[in-house]
């Protein structure tokens, strides 16, 4: 795989610029090769990974041979870079064998592409390189138990004493917790500051003095492990600080909107594989004697069910070209991360009404698409956050 940061293809782009709306060559070839891959590495497992909690490391050695796990870092640094929409294809490929590798993985790339951008030569040097070949897993560390979408009132202590950091406190609903090896952990360095007061580190699981909680027991994503992190007195070069003192903050929500991005991808993807089997069971059911696909009801939630996904992928596509391009981007990728959402649960609702029975029951995978795609309108800032930085965004641009 090659950077293709200057050929995205531009989907509803603004002004005068061509709208275009085929994959190009490389784009085409690396769904082709992503579709493969999940449909004989991923789909096959997914039932069997959710019912047992199982997290499929391997699985991200063979991303990492890909070149998935460094898409957001540069050549350089070990990576196979691709524009923020190439990566959506990816991430909607994977998701739709099953959501929560493709999760993982998008909290990876998110720890991957913030240390390249955000962190000096010594550190890019020291960690992004391991990242990007699979060798370490990453993780992201913002929210707390009292920390939720007020973000900027986390509380997690780390106070400077000579040449470290002494980080005290707990992190709550850490994906790929325990399991990976890095963590970019935001804590607070400065108490009467709000955002101002929050810093950015990286810290290796091995680290004495930090701990893991229990894993969470979560209505899906059962084989992505949420875990939390307990720190008591764990001592931080400060050299493992990334960026500036109390700019920790802003990398948290900067490296938040290329991972709203993914989510909404992601969300797109469960809901097209929802859409799949949903209509496939129509065809071949028969009540009454002929197909539900016959009957008009039928068909209405299957266009309706079609059409908010094409509109919401769109969207997504568009929030990822406008990264790509370096526009502002933090109102496109809350919009896309909360429409893909909410069309998505509604899409798994649906599908499962469509199936019936057989929906509610584990033979076919629309339960679990169902619970899995709940906790995308919740993490990486809940859907209400994210109509909160629409309206903030709409109402600074027209004021
Ligand atoms: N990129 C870079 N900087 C950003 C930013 C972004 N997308 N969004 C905000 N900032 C900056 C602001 O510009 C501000 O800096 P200045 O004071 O220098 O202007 C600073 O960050 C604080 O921003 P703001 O005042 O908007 O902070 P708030 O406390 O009002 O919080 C919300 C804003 C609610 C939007 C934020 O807390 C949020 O996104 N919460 C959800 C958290 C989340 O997604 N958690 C999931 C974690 S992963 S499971």
């Amino acid at each position: 795989m090659q950077t293709s940061m200057s050929n995205g293809v531009p989907l509803a782009s603004e002004g005068s610029s061509i709208v275009q709306f085929d994959l190009n060559e490389e784009q085409s070839d690396i769904r082709a090769m992503v579709r493969q891959f999940t449909t004989q590495e991923i789909a096959p497992y997914a039932s069997e990974w959710d019912e047992h909690d199982y997290f499929p490391r391997a699985v991200y050695q063979k991303m990492a041979e890909l070149g998935l796990m460094g898409m957001t870092t540069p050549e350089e640094l070990s990576g196979t870079p691709l524009s923020r929409l190439t990566a959506a294809i990816v991430y909607e490929e994977l998701a739709k064998g099953e959501m929560a590798t493709a999760v993982g993985l998008s909290v990876h790339n998110m720890v991957t592409g913030s240390l390249a951008r955000f962190g000096n030569e010594e550190q890019r040097h020291r960690w992004v390189s391991r990242l990007a070949n699979g060798e370490l897993l990453g993780a992201f560390s913002l929210s707390e138990a009292d920390a939720g979408s007020d973000a900027a009132s986390l509380r997690c202590r780390a106070e400077r004493v000579d040449d470290h950091y002494l980080l005290t406190g707990s992190k709550m609903w850490v994906t790929n917790g325990g399991e990976a090896d890095l963590y970019l952990v935001m804590a607070r360095t400065q108490p009467s500051k709000g955002a101002a007061g929050i810093s950015c580190f990286v810290i290796e699981k091995d680290t004495p003095g930090l701990t893991f909680g229990k894993t969470e027991r979560k209505m899906g994503l059962h084989s992505s492990p949420t875990r939390e992190l307990i720190f008591e007195q764990c001592a931080i070069p400060t050299t493992q600080r990334i960026g500036a003192e109390g700019q920790g903050f802003k990398i948290a929500l900067s490296s938040l909107d290329g991972g709203r991005i993914n989510i909404g991808a992601i969300a797109s993807g469960v809901a097209q594989a929802a859409f799949t089997v949903a209509r496939d069971y129509t065809r071949t059911r028969t009540q009454f004697g002929t197909t539900l696909s016959s009957f008009q009801g039928i068909q209405f939630m299957l266009a309706d069910m079609a059409m908010k996904i094409e509109a919401a992928r769109l969207l997504v596509y568009e929030a990822a070209y406008k990264l790509d391009q370096g526009q502002a981007a933090s109102m496109y990728a809350a919009m896309a991360k909360c429409l893909a959402s909410d069309t998505a649960m509604e899409v798994t609702t649906q599908a499962v009404q469509l199936l019936g029975g057989a929906g509610y029951v584990r033979d076919y995978p629309v339960e679990r698409y169902m619970r899995d795609v709940k906790v995308a309108q919740i993490f990486e800032g809940t859907n209400q956050i994210q109509r909160i930085v629409i309206a903030r965004a709409l109402l600074q641009e027209y004021s």
